[in-house]
């Protein structure tokens, strides 16, 4: 057998640079290379490797080990996974911060490999440097903190466990039902332990992705389920996109006349002009979702996972007899709200469905209702957009002008905020890989980074990013980042002086937006001293950035044009007002945890509130049988 010498850095190196993905018969490379940062843990094993591996397999430098997580998501997201990084960190706490990537791509269910340093196996030196002595077991390490936010965890201890572990990480990390973060510890003395390896492992290797079919029977019910009903809507999920079936379900909605609404990872799947499309669903939804969902009687939830934005915390559906029918590649998914499940490719199903299903179509009345509540909706979005208070910007008019010097193709990114559930309602998706917002996880800390793995995977769009002030300073660092790799970005940083969308729902609960305000603590030991004035601009410029601060609408488009025609990372600071929302529209309620007991006035007249609305939660646990209300008697 011929073989190879390597040591385990080289051979994981040399392995990953080989793999590649295939569907529907466009093969492409899987890895567009590393991120790291180094250290002692890393430094002669992974990161060696990567140096002699050179331009076939490309370094990047980060920032900070959780930001580049997070860009290497941003990434695989516009790759509709078919592409991935992978990211290395030393060991301990470069390896924890990681752990919060880690957990954003599983429960994003978006593919990267994640390779961290460990203690030496050998023990000898034993206990190095950031190495977590744990009193009752030596083999345990921080690196074991991963172990619940990853799809594969694994601890390589001898080279040749490469051998069978890389095939398990390339089969997690290409499968659409298992992605998200894969990880390999990697002892720092192993990682330079040499094998002779087969030289068949470093052969080009294609995973090939399939597109899983549901069950016959399934279908044939399903198809019966959707003739029977009157009202029917389709929630669209991520799996929409990742699969690429955003023109099967057009097609789909636009035979049977199926009004499609959108979640926070689904959003794109259907053009926002379409007469069918609804729009964002649930909390952050419109008006038209928010008024046909609760009458539905049947709801095709296609490669969604069904959180509780999208369903208002389970009182998006008030027909006691609404029924499911849920395609999703993930069985685990297709069974919630005890639906006909149809385990298979979002777009395989779709076009199966839509021939089994024959010449059903929704009522005239129920489609002219459908395209009436889109045209509603369209001016609703221009009037938010042009809605002004005076001498300060609103976040709509903000995103409004942002949209407007957008191009189709053009790629808006964002996590946590307010702003997701304002671009769910507001920004008007005319491509389906226009709109990458993280909202699985919701990270403050994302939008930057997120934006800059975006940009690596599309180069031809521009990519704005949307921060708020509170998210920029948990992790605005990639700006560095963006400018060292010579990476445009346009970033609009929306500063409203602290946290108001935690603001809103502090306020749901009678907290009076308590601590979520950027004031100096003042004389009687509260945060109620003055605004803190922090200059934005002044931080941005200092990583290199293009930077400037704008107050009104006019210099908002001036400062977007300006970075349009320009080649470098623009910062856009804009202060906004932090009281001004775009509010929630019809059933948006989501359920924020609320004291039975305070001596807060406010607290209990929210109580009320929230009793009031958790009387309209539904379990949704039988198909087909009138369903089951949230028991009053239990709340409390
Ligand atoms: C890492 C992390 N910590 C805490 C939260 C909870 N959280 C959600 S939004 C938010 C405030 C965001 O502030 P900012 O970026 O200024 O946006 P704004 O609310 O003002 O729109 C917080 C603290 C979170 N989502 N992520
Ligand atoms: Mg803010």
């Amino acid at each position: 057998m011929a073989t190879v010498r390597l040591t385990t850095g080289q051979a994981i190196i040399n392995y990953l640079a080989q793999q590649h993905v295939k569907r529907d018969g466009i093969e492409n490379p899987f890895f567009a290379g590393l991120w790291g940062i180094f250290g002692h843990g890393n430094i002669g094993g992974v990161a060696q490797a990567v140096q002699q591996a050179g331009p076939s397999f490309p370094y990047y430098l980060a920032r900070n080990e959780q930001s580049m997580v997070h860009a290497a998501v941003g990434y695989a997201k516009l790759r509709n996974r078919l592409g991935a990084f992978a990211c290395l960190s030393s060991i301990g706490p470069g390896a924890t911060n990681m752990v919060t990537g880690a957990a954003s791509a599983t429960i994003n269910r978006v593919p990267v490999l994640l390779l961290a340093g460990d203690a030496f196996t050998e023990r000898v030196q034993s206990p190095v440097l950031q190495q977590l002595e744990h009193p009752f077991s030596q083999d345990t390490s921080v690196n074991d903190a991963f172990r619940p936010v990853v799809r594969y965890w694994d601890r390589i201890s001898r080279p040749e466990q490469l051998i069978t572990a890389l095939p398990e990480v390339l089969r997690v990390l290409t499968s659409p039902v298992e992605t998200g973060a894969a990880f390999l510890g990697l002892p720092q003395d192993a990682q330079t332990y040499g094998f002779d390896f087969p030289v068949e492992m470093f052969e080009p290797r294609v995973w090939h992705i399939g597109r899983p079919r549901a069950d016959q029977d399934a279908i044939a019910r399903a198809a019966e389920w959707v003739r029977e009903a009157k009202r029917p809507v389709i929630f669209a999920g991520g799996g929409v996109r990742y699969s690429e079936a955003t023109d099967a379900l057009r097609v789909f909605a636009e035979r049977t006349g199926i009004p499609v609404a959108e979640t926070h990872a689904g959003k794109g799947s259907m053009p926002y002009d379409h007469p069918l499309s609804l729009g964002g669903a649930g909390v952050s939804g419109t008006l038209a979702a928010n008024q046909i969902a609760p009458e539905a009687d049947l709801v095709i939830g296609i490669g969604t996972r069904f959180t509780d934005f999208p369903t208002a915390s389970k009182t998006a559906f008030q027909d006691p007899d609404v029924r499911f029918v849920n395609i999703n590649v993930a069985e685990f998914d297709a069974f919630k709200h005890a639906a006909i499940p149809l385990v298979g490719d979002a777009r395989a199903t779709l076009e199966e469905l839509v021939v089994a299903v024959g010449d059903y179509t929704t009522a005239p009345e129920y489609r002219a209702r459908v395209a009436a509540l889109n045209r509603e909706w369209d001016a609703e979005v221009t009037r938010v957009y042009h809605h002004s208070v005076g001498d300060i910007l609103t976040q709509g008019e903000v995103i409004g002008a942002v949209e407007a010097s957008s191009d189709v193709r053009d790629v808006v990114v964002t996590s946590a905020g307010s702003l997701p559930g304002d671009l769910l309602k507001l920004w008007r998706s005319r491509d389906a890989s226009s709109y990458q917002v993280e909202y699985g996880y919701s990270t403050m800390g994302y939008e930057i980074a997120g934006g800059l793995g975006a940009k690596l995977a599309a180069a031809d769009r521009e990519v704005y990013v949307l921060v708020g002030d509170g998210s920029f300073q948990m992790m605005g660092n990639e700006i560095t980042t963006a400018v060292q790799e010579g990476v445009k970005l346009i970033v609009v940083l929306v500063d409203n002086k602290g946290f108001s969308s935690v603001g809103r729902v502090s306020e749901q609960v009678g907290a009076e937006g308590f601590g979520c305000h950027y004031r100096l603590r003042g004389s009687s030991g509260a945060y109620d001293g003055p605004e803190m004035q922090l200059d934005f601009v002044k931080i941005c410029s200092g990583m290199g950035a293009k930077a400037l601060e704008v107050r009104t609408l006019p210099e908002l488009e001036a400062a977007l044009a300006d970075a349009r025609a320009g080649t470098q990372t623009a910062c856009i600071v804009v202060q906004t007002d932090w009281d001004e929302r775009v509010r929630g529209y019809a059933n948006s309620w989501w359920e924020m945890a609320t004291p039975v007991v305070s001596e807060m006035p406010a607290v209990n007249a929210a109580r009320v509130e929230f009793d009031a609305n958790k009387g309209r939660q539904r379990y949704l646990m039988i198909p087909g049988a009138p369903y089951q209300h949230n028991d009053p008697e239990r709340w409390g």
